[in-house]
């Protein structure tokens, strides 16, 4: 049990990272069976957020009520950040040292089309480091999960990432963004890359991207425009998986860039990306 003294001088006891995991995969394991109900009764957008084509659905906000009414109910105080709402929490309980950061329907695209490929993304950070996380595939049930220090898992078996260690040989996932100026600078990264690697593959959901690269299904990933939400849980299990998780030129992995590949290749992509100015753009 870690003591946390805080500002306002309310003593609160961090939890430890499974317990913390316990609960968001019970929370969000519930939320993908709301997902998949709203799904099988049919789904359609609601509105649109930063262009005509970044979609929310009814599913993403049933999703995100429900996950912050369960996290409010297992542990009052915390704050909750999620994509559709922002910033929720009762501070009235007496602020903790716990934050989670949720995405309710990473990939609601995929969502929206019935493509098998869209998940639950929840971490939890304590004092600003991320503890513990999951990500659980609602069409598909496969659920990722991390500890910090307690590695990665995929159903019970601990995850490695790949062992490519030639860029020539690598399958490379990535993704592009709503905004069509930012896609077309996507594009011409992605022109200057993709004959300097085996393959690449767009899944369009980051946060599963994530989990497929430490579990080594593809063999590193790299996406510009990614929120908090979309990388917390992912991010986590890449690093407990061994991969390397960073921006460009030491930066942290942020909204500039995102990229998870094993130590090996890590090097040889981030020169890549950094020459093809991955990182600029709109
Ligand atoms: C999505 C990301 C994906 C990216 C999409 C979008 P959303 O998140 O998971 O990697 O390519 O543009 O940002 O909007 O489904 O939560």
């Amino acid at each position: 049990m870690i003591a946390v003294v805080r500002e306002v001088g309310v003593k609160d006891t961090a939890p430890e990272p499974q317990d913390l995991l316990e609960i968001a995969v019970r929370v969000a394991r519930d939320g993908a069976a709301t997902a998949r109900r709203m799904r099988a009764e049919g789904v359609s957008a609601v509105a649109t957020k930063s262009t005509a084509t970044d979609v929310v659905t009814a599913a993403d906000r049933a999703v995100e009520r429900q996950v912050i009414a369960d996290l409010r109910a297992a542990r009052p105080g915390d704050t909750v950040l999620g994509e559709e709402y922002g910033t929720s929490g009762d501070q009235s309980a007496g602020g903790t040292a716990v934050r989670w950061i949720l995405d309710p329907i990473d990939g609601t695209v995929n969502y929206l089309y019935g493509l098998p490929n869209y998940a639950v993304s929840l971490a939890a950070e304590v004092d600003g480091v991320v503890v513990a996380g999951v990500v659980h595939n609602i069409a598909t049930g496969d659920e990722w999960t991390a500890t910090l220090g307690g590695g990665a898992h995929r159903d019970g078996r601990r995850l490695h990432g790949s062992t490519e260690t030639d860029l020539a040989q690598a399958l490379v996932g990535t993704g592009f963004g709503y905004d069509p100026a930012r896609r077309l600078h996507q594009a011409t990264v992605l022109l200057g890359l993709i004959a300097q690697v085996r393959d690449i593959r767009r899944a369009g959901a980051a946060a599963i991207d994530l989990c497929l690269a430490a579990e080594g299904l593809i063999d590193a990933y790299y996406e510009k425009g990614l929120n908090l939400w979309d990388q917390a849980a992912g991010g986590l299990v890449a690093t407990e998986a061994g991969l390397v998780l960073g921006g460009l030129k030491g930066r942290p992995a942020g909204p500039d860039l995102v990229v998870a590949a094993p130590p090996a290749l890590f090097g040889h992509l981030h020169d890549l990306l950094v020459e093809l100015d991955a990182a600029g753009g709109p």
